[in-house]
């Protein structure tokens, strides 16, 4: 299925996967008001849809994932509108890194500032070799405002992230796999497969599980440590009054492979 109500976003659904694919590519992906808009959109069908298992993030082209924020449209921003729009873009991301449903990046090339921002809060980074990643906005005298700051410097460390944050610097595929950014590296030409056998592989698996777990490593995560571990036990609980638990635990004694149906 593919939404053609949508300018910037392409949205389709096959078997268990839904793709969001930012539709810009003479503006090499960058997010416009309206692009955030239509990703929210799309997640809001994705989390509608009980087919879908897995969602995968994207930009069209071979050039850009996404090159940042639209700098046309926020260099018109007065000061109050650029915190509306910086808590906007927040929002949105924050409900990427929240999703019930493990939501994958595919990252083929530039993925800057808010680009950079947006890969960060998916759950998994794929990307190929040829792929960038920087948090330019130093360049055009500002700072990250989709959560570059914080979930970057999370993800890789203060010193790394203020090593891109404060030089601006791109960097490329290979270090950015090395510190972390970067989940699976591919050659150009093998990126698709290896982003095809990474999403058949979550497909595969219990989303009841995934779910949980998605919660008690996202939210666990900003927790204290003691309280990180209790409501890791009590999603872990949870887990014993599913059926994906039955499947699982007898599909191992019975020496078989797993059919998990989400329950
Ligand atoms: N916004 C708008 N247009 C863009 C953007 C962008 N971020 N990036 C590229 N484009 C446009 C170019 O203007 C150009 O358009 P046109 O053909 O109409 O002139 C087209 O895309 C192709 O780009 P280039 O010709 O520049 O391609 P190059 O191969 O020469 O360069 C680069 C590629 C290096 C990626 C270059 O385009 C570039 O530096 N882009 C900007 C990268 C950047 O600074 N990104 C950070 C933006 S700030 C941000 O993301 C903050 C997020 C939080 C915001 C909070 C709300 C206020």
């Amino acid at each position: 299925m593919t939404v053609s109500a949508f300018n910037r976003v392409a949205y389709s659904t096959r078997d268990a996967v839904a793709e969001i694919l930012v539709d810009r590519p003479d503006k090499l992906n960058a997010l416009d008001r309206a692009t955030m808009e239509q990703i929210d959109a799309a997640l809001t069908m994705a989390a509608d849809d009980g087919a879908v298992r897995v969602v995968l993030i994207g930009g069209t082209g071979d050039k850009a994932f996404v090159a940042g924020a639209d700098i046309e449209e926020m260099s018109m921003l007065r000061p109050e509108q650029a915190q509306a729009f910086s808590r906007y873009l927040q929002s949105v991301l924050d409900r990427i890194e929240r999703f019930p449903k493990p939501i994958v990046a595919r990252i083929q090339g530039f993925a800057l500032g808010g680009g950079c921002e947006l890969a960060c809060a998916c759950h998994l980074r794929v990307a190929s070799t040829r792929a960038k990643f920087g948090q330019p906005e130093v360049n055009l005298g500002l700072i990250p405002g989709a959560g570059g700051t914080q979930r970057l410097t999370r993800l890789v460390g203060r010193g790394r992230a203020l090593d891109l944050i404060l030089t601006g610097r791109l960097m490329d595929a290979e270090e950015a796999h090395r510190i972390g950014l970067v989940d699976r590296l591919a050659e150009p030409d093998a990126l698709e497969a290896e982003v095809e056998a990474l999403i058949e592989l979550l497909s595969s698996k219990s989303p009841v599980a995934q779910s949980r777990a998605l919660e008690a490593v996202i939210a666990g995560g900003e927790l204290p440590l003691t309280e990180g571990l209790r409501l890791e036990a009590a999603l872990f609980g949870l887990g014993f009054a599913t059926e994906d638990m039955k499947e699982g635990t007898r599909a191992f004694l019975e020496k078989r492979k797993a059919r998990f149906e989400g329950r």
